[in-house]
């Protein structure tokens, strides 16, 4: 069996609004794995133009999501920060990808149906075909393991069935070629960490997202102290007191994911904080959550500020890290090229 060097990729879209979903249940995670494995975050611009994005704004959310990264502690110099258009790479190896996909697997993408709704005439083909270019994303980098939040599970999936059907289409010409018996490693998603799903504070049914045009619905990572003690203190909830265990959650979408958030930001277990507010009304819990939620959010917030105030050196780091992720790109894509039978400069 080929062995793949251990390497985490994961990616976030620069399209506003970056939340704490997006915080507890992919940045969290990128921080941690830093100590363990080699890692590739990614500004992914170019699957936020899959839905339309005013230039200027597209431009100011790169930098945003630049920023909320090396505010939350990614290390830009032991690993790699870029922004995805800067390595042509990934649009080269997508369209190998489209080739690769079939027309049927894409169909059954959920996030597709639920975007493009009831409108699909109208919707981008780069829309329908964004998940070939996100296992271009992950594969270009040999990527063994990708921290996403739930909602990316099926498109992970599909990752790895183009990985499994590259592999059998091409072992021929892999192995002609030296490459071992697979050319892609079939990657692992890690959808582990504190909140996997934070769901919307309006309605504990649905997953907080940038698109919600509810600003109530999510706490932005760019949100003051104010801001976030107002959202929580909104938020939807029940007129039963909270119950002294997990199990007195079930059917109570709001409280549940209050007391998730409470959790994630404690970094304590449900039981624990039950066993702490179990009984108490959300006028006792939601001071105490927003509370802990300014605590550990200003001073993301604070240095997010300061870095954005500084453009030049995040678009440095940006290039820096684009010139890094290169050199692993343009191999990848060099041996891809030498398996599908292209001519290349040698
Ligand atoms: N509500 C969430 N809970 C936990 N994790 C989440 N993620 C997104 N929402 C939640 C994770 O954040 C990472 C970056 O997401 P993205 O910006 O690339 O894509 P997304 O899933 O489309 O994000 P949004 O915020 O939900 O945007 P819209 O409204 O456009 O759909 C991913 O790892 C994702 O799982």
């Amino acid at each position: 069996m080929t062995e793949f060097k251990p390497r985490v990729f994961s990616g976030v879209q620069p399209t506003g609004n970056l939340h704490l979903g997006n915080y507890l249940g992919a940045i969290v995670n990128f921080v941690a794995l830093q100590k363990t494995h080699e890692c590739v975050y990614c500004v992914v611009d170019m699957h936020a133009i899959t839905v339309w994005q005013d230039p200027a704004e597209l431009t100011g959310n790169i930098r945003e999501v630049t920023a909320a990264f090396l505010a939350a502690g990614v290390d830009p110099k032991a690993h790699i920060v870029f922004n995805q258009s800067q390595v042509s790479v990934h649009a080269e190896l997508a369209w190998v990808f489209n080739c690769v996909a079939r027309m049927g697997w894409l169909s059954r993408m959920t996030q597709f149906k639920e975007k493009a709704g009831k409108d699909r005439e109208n919707a981008s083909v780069g829309l329908f075909a964004y998940p070939n270019l996100m296992a271009a994303d992950i594969l270009a980098y040999l990527a063994t393991h990708v921290p996403v939040g739930d909602d990316q599970k099926q498109h992970l999936e599909l990752a790895r069935d183009i990985a499994i059907k590259f592999n059998n289409d091409f072992s021929e010409s892999i192995v002609a070629n030296g490459f071992g018996d697979a050319f892609f490693p079939v990657t692992e998603p890690l959808i582990t960490g504190p909140a996997t799903r934070v769901m919307s504070l309006r309605d504990g049914t649905k997953k907080m997202s940038k698109s919600d045009p509810s600003d109530y619905s999510r706490i932005a990572l760019a949100d003051d102290a104010d801001g976030i003690a107002q959202k929580i203190r909104k938020a939807k909830t029940d007129p039963e007191p909270l119950p002294s265990e997990p199990g007195g959650l079930k059917g109570r979408p709001e409280a549940d994911n209050l007391v998730g958030i409470y959790a994630a930001l404690s970094g304590r277990p449900k039981e624990s904080v039950l066993a702490e507010f179990g009984g108490s009304q959300f006028s006792v819990f939601k001071p105490a959550l927003a509370e802990l939620a300014v605590e550990k959010l200003s001073p993301i917030a604070n240095e997010m500020r300061r870095l954005i105030a500084d453009p030049a050196y995040i678009d440095s780091v940006l290039v820096d890290g684009a010139d890094r992720a290169r050199v692993i790109a343009d191999r990848t894509m060099a041996g891809v090229k030498d398996v599908v039978g292209f001519i290349r400069r040698k």
